[in-house]
Parts: structure tokens; C-alpha cells; sequence
């Protein structure tokens, strides 16, 4: 078929929500999946994600992460869906550590809200939690939890209302630039278009080839119990130990509280990723949360996995692709995107659109200098 202006490859958080801006612009989008509608099997499921805004990973992002704020409420009214709730958040460990660190400074550089807990402090108010005597904490109030799936369909379904015509189970096989167009091959048939969106996930390494920059995917676990005891006023928190591990937690969505660790898992690739549960892993989150937040680890409920799709700065890749001017890239979100995704969507057309956008994403050039970090 012929005559789209943008075809979006991959309709995860990050395609989906380009998918709905580039329709909502007026576009004739084609947007392709290799799976359903807010499908399991890559990098956005698993009922919740943090949103936060003291940013310890690098302050830069916060521009990006206000707009968030603001296209979240703006999705929820237009989509009727509930997508974002306020719940608070503790971002614990010692001190100087980055998750208490890099959230103060982060703060303290874009006077976000936020207030310092020592432990007793921390115990008294949130007596949930087993700091040790050295341990810190940052509280920030604006912390939430999205609803994934939620806000894919949310994004999926305006983006129909729009007029984008969205193909499931259409896996993308390969793509061309040539001759002022974009051709994509998929297992159903060819098609063409003027600018080309592809938000790949884990799929990055095989339909980005030679974007630059190296990316690993990595197996994650998403594991829920059922707690021993109500919990009344328990925040998101993000908690680093002496070693640098982090583990986070949601309070209870119906019951059931969602625990992991961030980073860490083992290195895999989407075809071959090991999706079943050892015991070992629902042991191992069990007894490390046994000592800290007692009362998670209750009854083990389930645990899936998930993907991260990890550059070595742990920053995103978010650009005009540098070889392919007809092409757009979002891709290596590293395990902390799902927050920006509607304001990816918007930079994403702004950059299929006119090849640039007001937004700050210098930090997610794929010929940056590659450190690792943060
Ligand atoms: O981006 O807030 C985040 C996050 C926490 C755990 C994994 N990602």
C-alpha cells in the first residue's frame, strides 16, 4: 500500500505514544507490532512503573519530565483511563550513595519539593521500613505509579481515533531507505512512506544494526506478594544497600505488592530470553526484603520477566538515526523510560516532522561520547 507519511515500528509505550502524535498531528500513520495490543513479551507490562521527578540519574532529564507530568493528565482526560496515581516516594541509602545523592542534587538543582529523613526519621514515619543507623532518605511527594498496559492502550486507541491504521502481529523484517522514501518489509507485505519512527525495544540490536551505539539486553523479574500485614501509608520506594544494589517497590495495587531489583539480571536477547521463574530468584528478593521491608515478603504470589535495553551510560537513544535521514530512532531506555513515554511520543514526531524539537536531548545523541555511568 502506499501513501503514508510516517510508519511507526513498534508499539510499546514508546511507539504507541508516537503513533498517537504523529496522528494527532494530522499524519497518515501506519503503525506495526509484531504482537498485540499491550502485549507481555517486551519491555512495557507488568501493571506498574514509577514516575518520579528529582532525577538521580542526570538532572538534564527533568525539562523532559515535568512535559511528562503535564501529557500524563493530558492522556488520562482525552483517553478516559486511569494512568497515573500520586503516591509518594522514598529513595533510601546511605549517604552519598546516588540513589539519596543524585535524587538531592537533582532536586536541589531544579528546586523540585523534596524533604531529607535521617533513619530514626525514617522509622518514625514509615515504620514499614528497617533502615539501618546510617541509612537516608529523600521523601518526594509527586512520586506515582502509571499503569502501563493502561497507557499503551490509552496511546493505541487515540491514535485509531486519529486515523492511524495499526497492524497487529506484523513483525518488521527489515527496512530501507532509498530514493527519498522509506520501504518496510514485514511478514505480511512491503510498504511505504516518507519518514520512518522505529521504537524496537529489546528488538533494537536486530532492526538497528548500525545506530552506534552497542546496546545489551538484559533478563529482568517482576515479582508480587501478597503482604502479612495492611500497610497504610507505604510510598514507592527506591532503596540502595552499601553495595550499590537497588531494589524498589510499589505500595499494594489490589493487594498485592510488586518488588524488584534494579539491574543486575542476566544478559539475553528477546528470542531466547529464559521467561520461566527459578527459586532461587523468589528466594533471593524474599530474604533480602525479610530484613528490610518485613512485612513484603508474605505469600510469593507470581514473578515475570521483563527486558531492559541497556546503553553504557544507562542514557537513552533518542535521535534522527545518524545514517538514515528518513529515520527516526528511540531505543536503549536502560529500564527507566516508561515514564517519558508521552513525551517521547511528542519528540518523536517533532523529530519525524521537522528534524528537530525544542525539547533537551542532547544527553541521548548516539554519537555521544559513551562513559559508562551514571
Ligand atoms: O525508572 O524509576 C525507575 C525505575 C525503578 C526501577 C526500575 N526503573
Amino acid at each position: 500500500s502506499m501513501g503514508y507519511d510516517v510508519i511507526v515500528a513498534g508499539l510499546g509505550g514508546m511507539g504507541s505514544s508516537a503513533a498517537y502524535h504523529l496522528a494527532r498531528r494530522g499524519r497518515r500513520v501506519l503503525g506495526l507490532e509484531r504482537f498485540g495490543a499491550a502485549h507481555d513479551l517486551g519491555s512495557s507490562h507488568g501493571g506498574s512503573r514509577i514516575t518520579r521527578q528529582a532525577y538521580f540519574e542526570h538532572p538534564d532529564y527533568v525539562p523532559m519530565i515535568l512535559r511528562s507530568y503535564e501529557l500524563w493528565e493530558q492522556l488520562q482526560r482525552d483517553s478516559g483511563r486511569d494512568l497515573l496515581t500520586i503516591t509518594g516516594g522514598l529513595f533510601m541509602g546511605p549517604a552519598g550513595s546516588l540513589t539519596v545523592d543524585g535524587t538531592r542534587r537533582t532536586a536541589e538543582r531544579w528546586n523540585l519539593p523534596h524533604e531529607m529523613l535521617d533513619a530514626q526519621a525514617i522509622r518514625r514515619r514509615f515504620p514499614q521500613f528497617r533502615p539501618a543507623d546510617d541509612d537516608v532518605a529523600l521523601f518526594e511527594r509527586l512520586v506515582g505509579v502509571l499503569r502501563p498496559e493502561a497507557a499503551v492502550e490509552a496511546n493505541l486507541a487515540l491514535a485509531g481515533r486519529h486515523g492511524a491504521e495499526l497492524h497487529f502481529h506484523e513483525p518488521v523484517e527489515a527496512w530501507t531507505e532509498a530514493g527519498g522514501r522509506v520501504t518496510v518489509r514485514t511478514a505480511n507485505g512491503t510498504y511505504e512512506a516518507d519518514q520512518l519512527v522505529i521504537c524496537p525495544g529489546a528488538w533494537a540490536p536486530q532492526l538497528l544494526p548500525d545506530l552506534g551505539v552497542p546496546l545489551v539486553v538484559e533478563r529482568q523479574v517482576q515479582f508480587w506478594f501478597q503482604p502479612t500485614s495492611h500497610t497504610p501509608e507505604m510510598p514507592i520506594f527506591i532503596w540502595e544497600d552499601p553495595s550499590g544494589t537497588q531494589v524498589y517497590g510499589f505500595p499494594p495495587i489490589d493487594g498485592e505488592i510488586k518488588v524488584a531489583f534494579f539491574r543486575g539480571g542476566d544478559q539475553t536477547t528477546p528470542d531466547t530470553i529464559d521467561r520461566g521463574i527459578r527459586d532461587e530468584e523468589v528466594e533471593r528478593i524474599a530474604g533480602y526484603l525479610s530484613t528490610r521491608v518485613p512485612h513484603i515478603p508474605g505469600t510469593f504470589l507470581r514473578a515475570k520477566t521483563c527486558m531492559y535495553t541497556n546503553t553504557p551510560d544507562t542514557h537513552f537513544v533518542i535521535a534522527r538515526h545518524p545514517g538514515h535521514e528518513r529515520v527516526t530512532v528511540a531505543c536503549g531506555f536502560s529500564g527507566h523510560g516508561f515514564k517519558f513515554v508521552p513525551v517521547v511520543g511528542e519528540i518523536l514526531a517533532d523529530l519525524a516532522l521537522g528534524g528537530a524539537t525544542d525539547h533537551p536531548i542532547a544527553l541521548f545523541d548516539p554519537r555521544r561520547a559513551l562513559a559508562t555511568g551514571p
